[in-house]
């Protein structure tokens, strides 16, 4: 490969990693990015389709070739169609892990889930009674069994609009009714998309994007908020705690145990495994000092927001932390494993184990999880682990770990703020605070690691804007030291001032990709204190460095809730004006946000900045001319 480490990613621990996997002979995900080039690029404009076996079809970009799919499909609804799918299985996988979580509930409601409980009672009666769920002087179980009953329905076709959608602002409520995309059945939702974009189905690019916004606020409103809810209910909800994230975290005299995926329910058990006596003592008869849990992507997010548990890495890293040689045992459940990971560990002496019945991986031990098993099963495995740990070679563990505060949920949030939105409004109204962006998303190796992250967040944190920030996008800001209290040394005067008084960061961890809903429920808490619609709020969102499908329903749904958003990699969209223009444009009218596309993160913050005094002129408050 020609190009150096500090082209790949801006990490210490990442650059170092290359070189030491180069020197292992270890492929990585940069390798085989490097190998695909030139990539397609009908597909990368979008033009390519293969929904039906008369095609593959593509339309030529330039006018010269055909022009249309061999059913008539052109490039307008060949484009919107692709997108759409790309929304359907971003939603899909969100949704689906958040009906993983009900399934859960429901089974710790009839006695059928050793070692999980409710943590978190007050959410339980909160929530249960959103869903119109009686909890006076009902016992807690029965509570629970009710709840997922009623949030089983929301996954069907029987209501006429998701019971969350309440939370949403009356004027964006009344947005969704007017444009004709207020969200039904969570799985129906998805279900149309795929029936609207088979052939010979829905042909206006239009109305086949406001179905695809209606899919994706089945995810935000819905699946997500779901799998956010419930998770805080069963594992309890986050307040700020300490950890401490990159490959350092990993320890070389403990039995290092790392978890990767998204679903707590396996993660969660692993946890309490590994802390249970008499594994912690059969791992120091091994000659280890401990037991270490570390995480990965946002399975790791979500111990690190309840728990404190440290994050070796990102996206991007999760081969490189295999490399470091130091992983006895690395556990997945499902959503941005890499297939090669199985490989890259075979180099080594890390056992690897897939645990989810719908998510298997070539060169993986499949140990099934279910509610009924993990408890007994998450004890063998730590047990496994440990008895790994002296089959190790030579570890290299080159770099110290940074520290950071995890754990800002909502609740915490308002807490911190003496228990309303108010003093944050206040803020903002000020000016102390311009406004509030919320950074979410991947790492992609077609963009310099952790960058795109890392730079947008300084440019904003240094104007007073408040960052918020979930998933890789996260890791890759704590790794930079904007977790910490002291990190207000990078802010504006502004933001430093309320920060340095509540002795939080400038940039604030709310959690993995499914709490991107925290992120909103946030927006939709200002736009209601403030009587206003989320449009209007000087807001907006921002995924520097995206790859999934699950990033193209978030971006979707935080346009069709009033979140302006700025791309980093650009949608596999550009073969089609129409398309381009509606999203970057003729949503405003609609919806009340558009997408924006900038790689350039220095660029995007100029947008993000411009967006937020644009909406401070609107609301009456004092702005900054840009
Ligand atoms: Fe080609 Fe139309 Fe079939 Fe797509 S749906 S593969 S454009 S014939
Ligand atoms: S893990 S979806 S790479 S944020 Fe949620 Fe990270 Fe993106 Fe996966």
């Amino acid at each position: 490969m020609s190009c150096t480490y500090h082209q790949q990613t801006i990490t210490e621990d990442g650059q170092l990693l290359l070189k030491k996997a180069k020197t292992d002979q270890i492929e990585t995900v940069w390798d085989r990015h490097q190998a695909q080039l030139p990539q397609c690029g009908y597909c990368e404009l979008g033009l390519s389709c293969r929904n039906c076996v008369m095609g593959p079809c593509r339309v030529d970009p330039f006018g010269e070739g055909p022009q249309q799919g061999v059913c008539g499909a052109d490039a307008d609804i060949i484009v919107a169609r692709n997108l759409c799918r790309m929304i359907a299985a971003g939603a899909a996988s969100h949704s689906d892990h958040g009906r993983d979580l009900v399934e859960v509930l429901a089974n710790v409601a009839k006695g059928q889930a050793p070692g999980y409980a409710i943590r978190d009672l007050e959410k339980l009666k909160s929530v249960a009674a959103e869903y119109g769920v009686e909890t006076q002087g009902k016992d807690m179980l029965v509570i629970a069994g009710e709840l997922a009953y009623a949030m089983q329905e929301d996954y069907g076709t029987r209501i006429t609009e998701l019971a969350l959608l309440k939370r949403a602002p009356a004027k964006r409520r009344e947005i969704w009714k007017k444009v004709g995309i207020t969200p039904r059945g969570i799985d129906r939702e998805t279900s149309e998309t795929m029936h609207r974009t088979h052939m010979g189905v829905d042909n206006g690019w239009q109305s086949l994007l406001l179905q695809g916004l209606r899919n994706a606020l089945s995810d935000g409103w819905g699946g997500s908020l779901i799998a956010s809810e419930v998770s805080d209910i069963l594992f309890g909800t986050p307040s700020p705690k300490p950890t401490s994230v990159n490959a350092g975290v990993l320890k070389k005299n403990q039995v290092n145990i790392v978890v990767h995926g998204h679903n707590p329910v396996v993660s969660e058990m692993i946890l309490t495994a590994s802390q249970s006596a008499d594994l912690i003592q059969l791992a120091q008869s091994k000659g280890a000092t401990g037991i270490n849990l570390a995480g990965v992507c946002c399975t790791g997010n979500e111990l690190l927001m309840r728990h404190g548990i440290p994050m070796a890495g990102n996206h991007l890293m999760t081969e490189l932390i295999l490399s470091t040689g130091a992983v006895d045992m690395m556990l997945v459940d499902y959503q941005c494993i890499m297939p090669s990971l199985g490989k890259t560990a075979s180099c080594y002496h890390t056992r690897m184990i897939s645990t989810s019945d719908k998510a298997r991986f070539p060169g993986m031990d499949h140990r099934e999880f279910h509610p009924e098993n993990a408890e007994e099963l998450a004890k063998t495995l730590v047990r496994e682990a440990i008895e790994n740990f002296d089959k190790r070679g030579k570890v290299y563990l080159p770099v110290e770990p940074v520290k950071a505060i995890g754990g800002f949920s909502i609740e915490s949030i308002v807490g911190a703020l003496g228990g309303s939105v108010a003093p944050l409004l206040d803020a903002i109204k000020a000016g102390k605070i311009r406004g509030a962006a919320g950074i979410v998303g991947c790492n992609n190796p077609k963009i310099l690691h952790d960058y795109g992250h890392v730079t947008l967040a300084r440019r904003l944190i240094e104007n007073d804007i408040l960052v918020v920030d979930t998933g890789c996008a996260a890791i890759a800001t704590a790794k930079a030291g904007f977790k910490m209290p002291d990190a207000i040394q990078f802010a504006g005067p502004g933001l430093k001032e309320v920060c340095g008084s509540l002795s939080i960061p400038p940039v604030l961890h709310l959690g993995s990709c499914v709490d991107n809903v925290r992120i909103l429920m946030l927006a939709g808490a200002l736009a209601n204190a403030l009587n206003a619609d989320i449009s209007d709020l000087p807001i907006a969102g921002a995924a520097p460095e995206w790859y999934s499908e699950k990033a193209v329903s978030i971006g979707a749904y935080f346009v069709a809730s009033g979140v302006y958003t700025v791309l980093g990699p650009m949608p596999p969209i550009a073969g089609s004006l129409n398309v381009v223009k509606l999203l970057t444009e003729g949503l405003r009218d609609v919806v009340g946000a558009v997408f924006a596309v900038e790689p350039d993160p220095e660029k995007s913050a100029i947008l993000i900045r411009r967006h937020i005094e644009g909406r401070r002129k609107a609301l009456g408050l004092g702005f900054h001319t840009l």
